[in-house]
């Protein structure tokens, strides 16, 4: 019996640091509201939504920096609660991301899924893999990256959930309940991300973005054209998404920041539904704000479950000690001038 449900990446284009939440809402209902006119079930908005990527500037003073992050419940704050509100009342289901800061003055990179139906916060995840420096770059003219400074590595890890009530006719407890995952921006680029949220049996996983399109100096530092810059950050982000997918036989959603902040900082877009087999189902054409949709058959996810990615039958996890025993990487020994280690 098919499982299909509607959903969406809301790509939003540039952000510029002068730009208030506010304004920066108001695009997002419009998003939303296209969405609901579509019948959309579950829209993704990228990582960091409210704002600039303010993680690019070198910010000293404390109250400046502070003014970034979303202090208190981001669903119920002045600025923001007009974007759940709105969820609530087209009874769509949301993920956002956005800068935590925690009563005990802890701040991280977040996103939360939302139930437009429910009314209520389902999950959070607070982004592990954060890139970049915690100083800003020697080079006067380097865009910083400067996550490492002002978040702390997440501390919820990759908790996949379920989302009851969204596939019409499939009897809660007959796989009616599809099994979320969300992951921001840097960890998909990490096999370990999926593979934990694929190891709880994940179907869709959501992952909203960042990702510049010249960084030398934090991603790249052989590429000095920008256009390939540009087009190598595009099939990497693509790449990624298709083959986590693939081999976790799981649907992905990614929604990207792109355009040019402050009309200088190019972020790529790129934002794209995946399915199972790894094959794009639809992708943004735009670095405007901008909606795709795609009608997702969760049962497409058991051909992968159940034969190639069938992990009870072929992981063999007494080879994989090194994976969470070791951070970086232990060369083996050299081979000697007479083959003696
Ligand atoms: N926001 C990010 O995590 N961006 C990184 C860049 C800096 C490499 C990314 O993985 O796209």
């Amino acid at each position: 019996m098919p499982r299909i449900i509607r959903l969406a990446a809301a790509q939003l284009g540039a952000i510029h640091n002068t730009d208030s939440r506010s304004h920066v809402v108001g695009r997002m209902l419009a998003l939303l509201e296209s969405a609901a006119s579509q019948k959309v079930q579950v829209v993704l908005f990228p990582e960091l939504a409210f704002t600039t990527f303010f993680p690019r500037y070198i910010i000293h003073d404390e109250q400046e920096l502070e003014a970034w992050y979303e202090h208190g419940d981001v669903t119920t704050n002045a600025e923001t609660r007009p974007l759940f509100d709105k969820a609530k009342e087209l009874k769509i289901d949301i993920s956002v991301g956005y800068a935590e800061a925690t009563e005990d003055g802890r701040h991280f990179n977040s996103c939360i899924y939302f139930s437009g139906r429910e009314g209520r916060v389902l999950s959070k995840y607070r982004k592990v893999h954060l890139p970049g420096t915690a100083e800003p770059y020697d080079d006067p003219d380097a865009v910083n990256h400067l996550e490492k400074r002002y978040f702390t590595p997440g501390d919820l890890g990759f908790q996949a959930f379920r989302v009851p009530g969204l596939e019409a006719g499939v009897p809660s407890g007959e796989r009616g309940e599809p099994i979320f995952g969300m992951m921001i921006c840097n960890d998909r680029r990490w096999a370990e991300s999926w593979r934990v949220l694929g190891l709880q049996g994940v179907e869709v996983v959501f992952c909203g973005f960042n990702t510049p399109a010249f960084a030398p100096h934090t991603r790249n530092s052989l590429d000095k054209d920008p256009e390939q810059s540009e087009r190598m950050a595009l099939f990497h982000h693509k790449l990624v998404m298709q083959a986590h997918s693939y081999t976790n036989a799981t649907y992905s959603v990614s929604a990207a920041r792109s355009g040019y902040d402050d009309g200088k900082y190019k972020l790529i877009g790129g934002s794209c539904i995946v399915d199972p087999e790894g094959v794009v189902l639809a992708e943004t054409q735009t670095l405007e704000d901008e909606l795709i949709v795609a009608d997702c058959d969760l049962e497409l996810c058991r051909q992968g479950k159940g034969k190639t990615f069938a992990f009870e039958k072929h992981r063999r996890t007494e080879h994989y000690g090194r994976i969470v025993a070791q951070t970086g990487v232990i060369e083996p020994p050299r081979i000697g001038a007479h083959g003696q280690a």
